[in-house]
């Protein structure tokens, strides 16, 4: 039968990784950024169907009207993979960018429900489905200089323990998979282009690649239909909590 899975922040990282794994189990996908070449790319790899929306998660009327236009055959979706979000900045709270601030709660926060409130109702009408939000140790563990950073992924864990009250009714999954240090654009993105603080990031450990996070969502959504995942923290095994990885 036919399945439909739809990843937000498709064009790089941990959703471009997802968006092959689950091509790989057969799902047709709907690859959702901001970029269109990339996600142009990232289909032409891929062995299933799959359907692009280009818009800005923290746009709520471009979320809107994207899934509001989705061709009738793509509507009704199994999976949904809330990936999208980023980190921007990384400094003492007083000395924090409005900037930065605003960008974090809008794309990892906003965004995150944005998307949900789009996909809900038919996950509800079919009573079926399954949300899988990315949350990160950051959501659990506060680190120094972290603050906002943390502040929205720690919302990611409460909205996705609330979404799994409101929606436990309706026979939908929510689960979410919280990782460590993932070597990916993410350095890049919080300094700023500044690669040699973000180099540093994985420097004298081996840290977990989007494929090792794209594999364990794969294991989420390929479990039995009474089996969930709910939350899964995943870690590089040199990483022991957010402040401490073991480096050589
Ligand atoms: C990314 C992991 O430790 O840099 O969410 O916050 S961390």
């Amino acid at each position: 039968m036919k399945k439909i899975a739809c990843i937000t922040g498709a064009s790089s990282g941990i959703g471009w990784a997802t968006a092959k794994a689950l091509s790989k189990e057969g799902f047709q996908l709907i690859l959702c950024g901001r970029r269109l070449d990339r996600l142009e790319a990232l289909q032409a790899e891929l062995s299933t169907d799959s359907y692009l929306l280009i818009f800005d998660v923290g746009d709520a009327s471009a979320v809107k009207s994207a899934f509001e236009k989705l061709p009738a055959e793509w509507r009704p979706i199994d999976v949904l993979i809330n990936n999208a979000g980023n980190a921007h900045g990384m400094s003492p709270i007083q000395s924090g960018d409005e900037a930065d601030w605003d960008a974090m709660m809008n794309s990892n926060v906003n965004g995150l429900l944005y998307v949900s409130q789009a996909v809900i109702p038919g996950m509800i009408e079919r009573k079926s489905g399954h949300i899988l939000n990315l949350s990160s140790i950051a959501g659990k563990q506060i680190y120094p200089n972290g603050n906002v950073y943390c502040a929205s992924k720690a919302a990611v864990e409460a909205l996705t323990q609330g979404m799994r009250l409101d929606l436990n009714p309706f026979y939908i999954k929510v689960s979410s998979v919280a990782p460590g240090a993932v070597n990916t654009e993410f350095s890049a993105v919080r300094f700023k282009g500044d690669m040699d603080r973000a180099n540093a990031v994985y420097q004298g450990f081996t840290p977990l690649v989007a494929e090792d996070v794209a594999e364990v969502i794969r294991y989420m959504v390929m479990a039995p239909a009474h089996v969930n995942l709910a939350d899964v923290l995943l870690l590089p095994t040199a990483q022991a909590s957010a402040g401490l990885v073991k480096r050589d």
